[in-house]
């Protein structure tokens, strides 16, 4: 039963995240120098997440929206290192988290709202 339950939600979050993918985003447009320096600053950026959870699909189409080169990390495989680093400096595997790296700080950042607001904010 808990495994039909997984694979039911793990084709229902495929599908989701495939009409996400169908469904056209406007873009964010910056000339090519201050998308060189917004570029410079989301290396120090990672999304944690799921492919298919809806949180981190929308998540994900707020960073294409904004044009961020964002790399994603993979939390759900319970062998994923990710996925170990998240719930050691969280203490939870709640996804989707921001990983914001300011030199020797690293800060996580959990809750879809409060991430999209951060992006939003730095960004937008
Ligand atoms: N309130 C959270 C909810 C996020 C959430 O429920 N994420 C699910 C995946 S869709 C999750 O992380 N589940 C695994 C866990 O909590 O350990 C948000 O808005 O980001």
């Amino acid at each position: 039963m808990k495994f039909l339950l997984k694979v039911f939600r793990n084709v229902l979050g495929a599908i989701i995240a495939f009409i996400s993918w169908l469904i056209p985003v406007s873009k964010v447009k910056r000339g090519e120098f201050e998308q060189k320096e917004v570029d410079k600053q989301t290396v120090n950026i990672e999304l944690y997440q799921f492919f298919g959870c809806p949180f981190c699909i929308k998540t994900r189409r707020k960073i294409r929206r904004l044009n961020l080169k964002i790399v994603t990390r993979d939390a759900q495989n319970r062998q994923s290192a990710y996925r170990a680093e998240l719930f050691k400096e969280t203490g939870k595997t709640q996804v989707p988290c921001l990983k914001i790296i300011n030199g020797d700080k690293v800060e996580w950042m959990l809750e879809t709202s409060e991430i999209i607001v951060y992006l939003t904010k730095r960004f937008g």
